[in-house]
């Protein structure tokens, strides 16, 4: 067999995390052609494979998805080596041939890889299900878990609404199976029993609606988040336990709204000192609703000793997201389409304060007296006047004991008459142990739910992480509640003026 070196991008090896509450880890995309320390089809494999975290007991085995226009060139010796070590890591390679007319390669036992001949998300889904059952033979049924996307908009604080996708993988299930949901901090357990037989099919599969109660356990207030992942079980009427796993709940998918009923328009600015994360902070916001691999839509910085955001810059949250998924597989996610419609976020993100930096007045902030691109103060614009302010920090400046600026700008924050969001970033840069004397000075900063810790993702970073995308739905929540504070009290304020309007009028007609 002639052996011919592939042309770049002609071979791309993706971890898709489109299944993300299925294959949780598998998830990411590593595209080769774009790696300049990768030059070949063996190396590409070895990164895939040791970038897999080792596999957790609950979860579903590893597996790499080769997409490929070059199916012929695939065997040398250095290929072969490493299938077979990632083979001895329990990881399986499926590789989907894009050029249909090729024909496949030999499997052999020394390499076992499945190959398709089309691709399709949803067959491949099933595959990979079968694969799995074919190893732990006591699995009968796929699952997965989705919000229900058609009906009234959830909240954290509701009983929430799920849907169980059921396919049975061997023969169809007779009445009598249980959908077993644990307990946890935020929601009641549940024990669901199937009334009806479920078939055995591809495609869309059987579909269950569940509500799960919110619990009464709860503690935290408005500040408390879901678990990042919720343990379900199918029991038999054997009492057999036919698929397990665990669910999250996309946190993107709560707090837009497909009607506008809770709809606000939120306009919130980003300040702090110059590489605290105020930009990092702006891209995990559009995290929240990015399925896929981390994006990085706004540049942050890695020099620590010049600004990287220069000026004032507005980020329409919805914007970005269109561009960014426009070419996606996920653009066709109810969860985009819902996003299309209804989410109003702009974040404003400004020049880090520094001695060199030009200062910037919150009362100008919320006048809407700065644009777009410029630092300059114009003529006020109701459409550039934010709604809150979120006060950036580094959690290191609060071990330094350095964090005075910290504090006059919340208390310039507070003399604006808005309540001051203060987003702590760099906590992972602490030890747990190093983290209580800073938690203690940062606990005076504010009102307690107002204060979130966030979890940025660092430059370049490309594994989803659920928890830190909780972290930054709550800053997103909070920056809405906030929103919503503010704009009640110009309502009110309003009121106010004009009840005092036709007042005044009147005792100058009677006066007359
Ligand atoms: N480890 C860690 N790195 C972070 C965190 N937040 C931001 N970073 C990194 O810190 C660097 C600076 O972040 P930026 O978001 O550019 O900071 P900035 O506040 O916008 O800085 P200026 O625009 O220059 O004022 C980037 O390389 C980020 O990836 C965090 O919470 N933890
Ligand atoms: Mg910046």
């Amino acid at each position: 067999m002639m052996y011919e070196e592939p042309k770049e991008d002609s071979l791309k090896v993706e971890k898709p995390g489109y299944f993300q509450s299925m294959y949780r880890s598998i998830m990411g995309i590593y595209q080769w052609g774009k790696d300049p320390y990768c030059t070949s089809l063996a190396r590409a494999l070895e990164i895939c494979g040791d970038s897999i975290h080792t596999k957790q007991s609950d979860q579903c085995d590893p597996v790499i998805i080769l997409f490929t226009t070059n199916v012929s060139i695939l065997l040398n010796a250095a290929v072969i080596n490493s299938i077979q070590t990632l083979m001895a890591k329990g990881i399986s390679l499926n590789i989907v041939n894009m050029h249909p007319k090729d024909s496949l390669i030999p499997s052999t036992e020394a390499i076992l890889v499945k190959q398709f001949n089309e691709f399709s998300f949803t067959k491949l889904e099933m595959d990979l299900f079968q694969d799995h059952n074919n190893a732990n033979n006591n699995r009968e049924v796929s699952v997965g878990v989705t919000l229900p996307i058609d009906t009234v908009p959830q909240t954290l604080q509701d009983d929430v609404r799920i849907v169980f996708n059921l396919r049975p993988l061997k023969s169809k299930l007779e009445p009598g199976y249980t959908i077993q949901i644990a307990k946890n901090h935020f929601y009641e357990g549940l024990a669901y029993k199937i009334e009806k037989d479920v078939p055995i099919g591809e495609g869309e599969g059987f579909k269950i609606p569940l509500t799960l109660l919110r619990s009464f356990d709860r503690s935290g207030g408005d500040n408390e988040m879901p678990p990042h992942e919720i343990k379900f079980s199918i029991i038999s009427p054997a009492h057999i336990v036919v698929s397990s796993g665990y669910f999250g709940i996309p946190t993107g998918e709560f707090g837009i709204t497909k009607d506008g009923e809770n709809k606000v328009d939120i306009k919130a600015a980003l300040d702090g000192e110059q590489g605290v994360g105020k930009s990092a902070a702006t891209n995990q916001v559009v995290n929240v609703f990015v399925t896929g691999p981390v994006v990085h839509p706004v540049l942050t910085s890695n020099a620590t000793d010049s600004h990287t955001t220069k000026c004032i810059q507005f980020y329409n949250i919805k914007s970005y997201l269109a561009q960014y998924l426009e070419d996606s597989p996920h653009r066709d996610l109810d969860l985009f389409k819902i996003i299309k419609k209804s989410l109003n976020v702009l974040l404003v993100d400004k020049q880090g304060i520094s001695r060199s930096a030009t200062k910037i007045s919150y009362a100008n902030l919320l006048a809407g007296k700065y644009i777009h691109g410029s630092n300059e103060e114009k003529p006020a614009n109701r459409e550039c006047a934010v709604h809150s302010i979120v006060y950036v920090a580094s959690i290191k400046s609060f071990v330094s004991g350095n964090f005075e600026e910290t504090l006059a700008r919340i208390k310039e924050i507070k003399e604006e008459g808005i309540e001051p969001i203060i987003a702590i970033t760099f906590s992972d840069k602490l030890e747990r142990s190093e983290m209580e004397g800073p938690k203690q000075n940062i606990a005076k900063l504010g009102h307690a739910p107002n204060i979130i810790y966030l979890k940025n993702y660092v430059e370049g970073a490309t594994e989803r992480s659920i928890e830190k995308d909780y972290a930054s739905f709550r800053l997103l929540l909070r920056i809405k509640t906030v929103t919503m504070n503010k704009l009640r009290l110009l309502k009110m304020d309003a009121e106010t003026k004009q009840n005092q309007g036709p007042k005044l009028i009147d005792g100058l007609t009677k006066r007359e």
